[in-house]
Order: C-alpha cells, then structure tokens, then sequence
C-alpha cells in the first residue's frame, strides 16, 4: 500500500490513481478492477452514454453512465458491494446540479477556520500540490458525488487575486487535476480587483470596470474552458462590494455574471451581509434580519447565472438555528444553501459531531427544491488524514451523499460511511452509528442548548465564554440578566419572526409554542419561565449542560470499546479526551454564568462553583 494513502471510506482502493487515468472513464476502469480484485467480485463492463452526463445506471451486470456519471456508477457499484448493501436499481442522478464544496484556503498555506492543518495546494503564496494526494482526494469526492470544489477562500488576500492573473497556468494545471475525477474548479475573485489594475474604480456601472471583467473571463476560461464559475464575499466583514458606488448586489453580481455567460460560467454571490460593526447598545438592530432585509427587495433582479449562495441559518453556522427566511422570500432568485463541514463553532474537529441529521433538519424546513444548488465549507486539510479527526470524514461523505440525494436516511448514510471505513462486527457498528447520530445533541446540549448560540470564545470560537461577544461589534448577544435571558425576535420585538412566512411564523411566534430546542433563539424569558415538562427554564440550563457533559464521558467508553484500526484508534481516544476537557468547562463555566446571575439553585443539588 503507497504511504500517501490514509484510510478513506473506500479503504479496499489501497493504490493510487495513476496520471494516466486522465478521464472520468479511465479512472472508472481502473477503480473497478482494483476494488473487484480487492473484494474478490467480478468487475461488471462498462458503457459509456454521453446523454447521461452525471447519471448512470447499473443493471446485468454493466454499468451505463454519462462521461462524468459512468464514474459515479463505478464507485456507487464498489461501495454496494463492499457494504454489503444492494446496488442502486434504475437510473441514478443527482438531485443538485452543482455540489460544491468551498475552500477557506490562503495563498500563503493557512486555511482560515481550518482545523486540519494547512492548505492541500497553497504554500507561500503560490499553487504547488502532491499529485498522488491530489488524486486520492479527487478520489473522495467523485465517490461521494462532490463535482465542484472553490479553491480559495471567500476572504481574497495578497496572492490569492492573481489566480485569475498571473497565476492562471497553476490553476489551469490543478484544474487538470481535478478533471478525471468529475470536479471542477471555482474561483473566489475580489470585487475591486480592477483598482489594482489601475482602472480607477470597482463601480458595476462603469463600462471600464465592465470591460475589465470580460476581458479577464475570456482570459480565465481560455486556459480552463470548464471553469464551474466565480465566487463573490462583496460588502461582507469589510471586503470590498457595491455599496462603495451606491449600487444594489443585484448590479455587482449582474456585471460580473455577464461577464462570464458567454462562458458558461456561474457566478456565485454570498448572501452574508450585516453590520459587523454594531453598537452593542443598540437593541433595535438584530444581526439575523440582515441578509433578508438586503436581499429580499432584490427578488427577480438577479440574472438567470447568478447563485444566491445564503448560509442555512440567518446567524453564522451556529449550533442551531433555524431556516434563514431569506430562502422563502426569493421566489424569483436561484440560491444556494450554504453549510459548514469545517466545524468552526461546533467542535473544531475535536469534539464529534456528525452533521447528516441536522441537514435532514433544514431540508424538513425548505423544500430541496427552494434552492438550485448546495455549497459546503470544507474540512479538508493537509493532516494525514486529510479531515483532523478521521470521524470529520463522515460530514465529507455525508455532504456529497446529501447533495446527490437529500432524501437520504441521515442514519444509512452515517452507516455506510462507517461500514465501508471501518467494517466492525455489527454491535460494535450499531453503537458508532448511534453515537455519530447522538453527536450533535451531546455537543448542543453542554454549548448552546435551547438555541442560545454566541457563547464561544472570542475570533477562535472553541470554549465557553458568555461575555466573549457581549459587548463586541459582532451583532451576537444574548443579553442575560438577572431575571432573563435571549432576544426577543418576535413581532413584539425586534419583529425578525415577521420576515418568515405565515406557518414558520405561527410556529415561533409564541413562547408557548415556540420548540425548545429554539426558544431562547426567539425569545426573552425569565429563569422561572415553566417549560412543558414542568422544569424551570434555569433548570432546564443546568440539566443540559450536565446531561451533555456525562453524554460525552459516556462517549468515550463506547469508543474505548470500539476495535478501529490504528491510527484512528489513537486519534480519536487522544481527540475525545480534549472533547471531555471541553465539555466540562462548558459545564461548569454556563453553570457558574447563569448561577451567579439567577441566584438559583439546581434541584439537584450538584456542583455549580461559585
Ligand atoms: C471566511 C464567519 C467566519 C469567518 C468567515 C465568514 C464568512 O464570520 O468566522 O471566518 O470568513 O464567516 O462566512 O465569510
């Protein structure tokens, strides 16, 4: 077995791709008669049918597909069988056209919010790459359905702008790269570009600025003709955008869109705009009503290339939120719902925590086909292997599964990946699955349960700190006192509820009816306020970050009794043991936080230091 490869979900493929595997097609063959050989099973032919394009179909014992989907057929055939489940029957294809995955990656290496090591193809400023790495990743993606991949981050700094310039040979090359495995490359670019270029201006409206951007598309997609598009952070935690020139977002992504049609190409704009400079005495501006009251009077404006790309909640990522409401008031507007593998406030790669289930959340919420499209930020890294914690592989997976079918049982998938990773004996299986599937509620419980988000250390966002945003600039309060705690966003309030249509609205208008995994996401209330089961709301705060503490030590015993193959036995009893750690100063510093303030005592009489 080659020493650049680690453990992936498909460990049976334990030899490099070679370079001459150039086109999806080659690279299906070779798969095929590497992991039949390895499983013992007979390779099935296979055709190729253009009209396809992703789609495929597996059927006596040939499998049809498209010149990207015939891939996709061979490594869903392998998977099966190692899996032990059945073949996919019928023509498969994907339910988002464009399933991507962007990178926070930095030309000089770092990878921003990047918690497994440094960038797989920047150091020092320039595009450079282990080629075997590079093909054993596109390895991965191509096998869990992932066709577009951002390489750089949405923050443009020094080195990164001239991809498009100087540097377009490199990217041209790690674009061909990327080709045989069905993935094409994107491209963050930054709006004021042509200032460094001695236009004079970035404004969208004037012709100069119009005509540099054409001439740099034709430029780009001259040397990478597949190019998937370019991707936009305008008038966002001060990068550059319109609003310098007194245009709309509609008028900044139109002039770049336009300059990219003739090419095919998508032009995907962030909808991540709020003041990040708020006064935190100000209690009239809430940070979630931002994007929707930006976005929503722009409905229709935008043209037929342009991605709205909207994180799935109106904050940030956070642990829970619910469904931005700028997803339902975009009729006329193709978006792209926008999610995070690279677990920035949920666990940073240390703590577990699997993300299929919440993702089957979103989609109970928004209708898959509200959206055109599906972004993730990446959690890939330079580590070993490739995602930090080798259970983070289980979001990369189960991002390119939910993109190709979000419909998909979050359970199954979470199964399969630890099926084809690991091949425990069936309890042993049962409880990793279990545990994966429990994660999120363990985490949710010690850090930010009844949608109290925010309360993380300051910029790195890992740890219990219920001050750390309190009196910041960031808009993320949570406004405890004495009596209560949280914002009330009701109509009432600071009327965010009023941006949701009529159901989402009913459902989270009242205290009372509100859920209360979101109740202090909507709502002010008093530490005496009765929750349904009959507990006080400081009851409630106490049990969870108890509950949620004892869930993780009881974590590690079933982990400790799981027979994973070295080195992932040791990663994660090593990982788990600092999750521990961290769930106990969540534990105990929230506890201390709300006890000092509330005056309460816990029912149950355990520690709360003083
Ligand atoms: C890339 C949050 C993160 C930033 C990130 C930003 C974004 O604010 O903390 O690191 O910047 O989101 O999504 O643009």
């Amino acid at each position: 077995m080659s020493t650049t490869l680690r453990r992936t979900w498909l460990p049976f493929l334990n030899e490099d791709v070679p370079e001459t595997c150039d086109t999806p097609a080659k690279v299906a063959a070779y798969e095929l008669k590497l992991g039949c050989a390895a499983l013992g099973i007979g390779s099935p032919k296979l055709a190729v049918e253009p009209s396809m394009g992703e789609g495929y179909a597996i059927k006596d014992d040939t499998i049809t597909g498209g010149s990207v989907g015939i891939l996709y057929g061979a490594y869903a055939f392998l998977s099966a069988k190692a899996a032990g489940e059945p073949v996919p029957e019928g023509t498969q294809s994907p339910f988002w056209r464009l399933r991507m995955l962007n990178s926070w990656d930095n030309a000089d290496g770092s990878v921003e919010r990047g918690y497994s090591g440094r960038s797989l193809w920047f150091e020092g400023g320039e595009l450079t790459w282990d080629g075997p790495r590079i093909r054993q990743l596109g390895r991965m993606l191509a096998s869990a359905g992932i066709n577009v991949l951002c390489v750089n981050n949405v923050n443009v700094r020094s080195d990164a702008a001239r991809l498009i310039e100087d540097r377009l040979p490199d990217l041209a090359r790690l674009a061909d790269a990327f080709r045989p495995f069905g993935v094409r490359l994107m491209v963050s670019i930054e709006f004021s570009r042509p200032l460094a270029h001695g236009v004079g201006t970035a404004d969208p409206l004037d012709v100069k600025v119009q005509a540099w951007w054409a001439e740099r598309a034709n430029a780009v997609w001259a040397a990478i003709p597949d190019l998937a598009g370019f991707l936009v952070k305008a008038d966002s935690e001060h990068r550059p955008g319109p609003f310098t020139y007194g245009r709309t977002h509609a008028e900044g992504a139109n002039m770049l869109a336009r300059a990219i049609a003739p090419h095919g190409g998508t032009l995907v704009w962030r909808a991540f705009v709020y003041n990040c400079q708020q006064d935190w005495r100000d209690t009239a501006t809430d940070r979630p009503k931002a994007a929707c009251e930006t976005y929503a009077p722009l409905d229709g404006q935008f043209d037929e290339n342009v991605l709205l790309q909207v994180k799935n909640g109106p904050f940030d990522f956070q642990v829970r939120e619910p469904v931005s409401p700028t997803f339902y008031a975009m009729p006329n507007t193709n978006l792209a719902l926008e999610v995070q593998l690279a677990q920035e406030y949920t666990g940073q790669q240390i703590d577990i925590y699997a993300m299929n289930p919440m993702w089957r959340e979103i989609v109970a919420d928004l209708p898959p086909r509200t959206v055109s499209a599906i972004a993730a930020v990446s959690n890939l890294g330079r580590d070993d292997n490739y995602t930090g914690h080798p259970f983070a592989a289980a979001n990369l997976y189960g991002f390119g599964r939910f993109a190709w079918d979000p419909f998909a049982d979050p359970e199954a998938v979470l199964r399969t990946w630890a099926r084809l990773t690991y091949r425990l004996p069936a309890a042993q299986e049962d409880a990793l699955v279990a545990l994966l599937m429990n994660s999120r509620g363990v985490y949710e419980k010690y850090t930010a349960n009844l949608g109290l988000d925010w309360m993380v250390n300051p910029h790195n966002h890992y740890g219990p700190n219920p001050l750390g945003y309190e009196f910041d600039l960031w808009g993320t309060y949570n406004r405890a006192d004495r009596n209560a705690v949280g914002v009330d966003r009701t109509a009432a309030g600071t009327g965010y509820t009023l941006q949701y249509p009529e159901a989402m609205r009913a459902r989270y208008e009242k205290a009372e009816d509100c859920p209360d995994n979101l109740k202090l996401f909507f709502h002010r209330l008093p530490y005496d306020y009765a929750m349904a089961d009959g507990r006080t709301l400081i009851q409630r705060l106490y049990d969870d970050h108890f509950e949620g503490c004892a869930e993780s030590e009881a974590m590690a015993e079933t982990l400790a009794s799981l027979d994973l193959p070295e080195p992932d036995k040791t990663e994660v009893r090593e990982r788990m043991a600092k999750q521990i750690k961290n769930a106990r100063e969540w534990r105990d510093v929230l506890n201390t936080f709300f006890h000092r303030l509330s005056g309460a005592e816990d029912a149950h009489g355990r520690k709360i230091y003083d």
